[in-house]
């Protein structure tokens, strides 16, 4: 195999669209998922590769040092591309320490297992890369004007976002003062397929089918820059083959919506597609408390990425909302598994027992 590349939280929802891609496009990669299996991490995201040459999963918690060796060491892993995280705001209002300990000690485990095994003494590998996949929300809220721009200040205001900050930090002084070769990624919010409906979009879809209610935290004016997943995914490709060992990219969709009307148009794409008349499960809009801290605009200007590697975002946002509601509608049993949490008591059993 040309190059071993640890994935970590493959399982989870932008790890899936990770893995997929780099094991159907890179059949000459041994692509190794590492992931703990929490709530939001379901095999069942990577059915259709499960049984591919190419494909390995291991069920560890990035923070467990000796485990995460041992894969290093059985695989020879020349690579990383970091997902794994906690990834939820308002969890992470709830159990602060959690977001701590899996995206800072987490990261921290894998960074002192990646200097250990590849800045040993012996000559430098090019193939080594530590590439760690982060957020837009380090940089902190924009007003109604403004762009984050990969030199914004970091300014987190979550416990999330602080985690996500303070990783961050980490990965750059393990270049910095070790010299690990690392590069960085911050992208906006992603939508698709395989996301765990406790964010905006999938829960929002599933509630209007079920004709639940839509809690929009405040007055429903926060603005969010969205990005089809798989866009995501190929600009984590294009980062990881060619860009810049110390440096960051930016990742966006170029494409802000007040949440008001994303969940306007969410409710008339699935009304829809569900034969009801257009717009009717509006009156299941609720505005409810605001959530603490809750920063009101994000938008990132991704223009380093497009210039120095030619990405840019394929998907136009109606048609992926349209292909993102049509998923869930169609894929009900996906759906009440994650929520019913048998998944993870399967899986755990099948991947413990081997
Ligand atoms: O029930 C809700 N009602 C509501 O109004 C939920 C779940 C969310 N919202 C609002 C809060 C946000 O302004 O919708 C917006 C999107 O919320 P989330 O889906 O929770 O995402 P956000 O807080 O923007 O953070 C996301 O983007 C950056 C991801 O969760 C992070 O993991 C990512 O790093």
């Amino acid at each position: 195999m040309e190059r071993k590349i640890l994935i970590t939280g493959g399982a989870g929802f932008i790890g899936s669209h990770v893995v997929r891609l780099m094991v159907n496009k890179y059949p000459n990669y041994l692509i190794i998922n590492l992931d703990a299996l929490t709530y939001a991490g379901n095999p069942a995201n990577l059915r259709d590769v499960e049984e591919a040459p190419n494909y390995r999963f291991e069920k560890v918690d990035i923070c467990d040092v000796e485990a995460v060796r041992k894969v290093f060491e059985q695989y020879e892993i020349d690579s990383v591309i970091h997902l794994a995280a906690e990834s939820h705001v308002d969890r992470s209002i709830d159990d602060p320490f959690a977001f701590a300990r899996t995206n800072v000690l987490g990261t921290l485990t894998l960074l002192q297992v990646a200097k250990e095994r590849w800045l040993n003494g012996a000559e430098r590998d090019a193939k080594h890369l530590f590439y760690h996949v982060s957020t837009d929300e380090v940089y902190g809220s924009l007003g109604a004007e403004g762009i984050f721009t990969e030199s914004s200040r970091y300014e987190p205001h979550s416990p999330y976002s602080a985690s996500k900050a303070s990783s961050d930090h980490f990965v750059r002084a393990f270049h910095d003062t070790f010299g690990l070769p690392i590069v960085i990624s911050n992208c906006s919010n992603n939508y698709g397929p395989y996301q765990f409906p406790e964010k905006l979009i999938p829960l929002f879809i599933n509630n209007i089918r079920e004709r639940r209610e839509l809690p929009v935290y405040g007055s429903g004016a926060n603005v969010r820059d969205w990005l089809y997943v798989e866009d995501h995914a190929r600009a984590i490709d294009l980062i990881f083959h060619r860009g810049r060992i110390g440096e960051t990219y930016n990742i966006g969709g170029n494409n802000e919506w007040r949440n008001i009307d994303l969940v306007r148009l969410l409710v008339r794409t699935t009304d829809r597609l569900l034969g009801r008349a257009e717009g009717e499960d509006e009156s299941l809009i609720r505005f409810v408390r605001d959530r603490a801290g809750h920063d009101l605009r994000y938008a990132i200007d991704s223009s380093k990425l497009q210039n120095e590697l030619g990405w840019s975002p394929e998907v136009d946002f109606k048609e992926g909302i349209e292909r993102t509601v049509r998923w869930y509608l169609h894929n009900d049993e996906w759906l009440s598994a994650v929520t019913s949490g048998e998944y993870r008591n399967y899986y755990s059993r099948m991947y413990d027992g081997r």
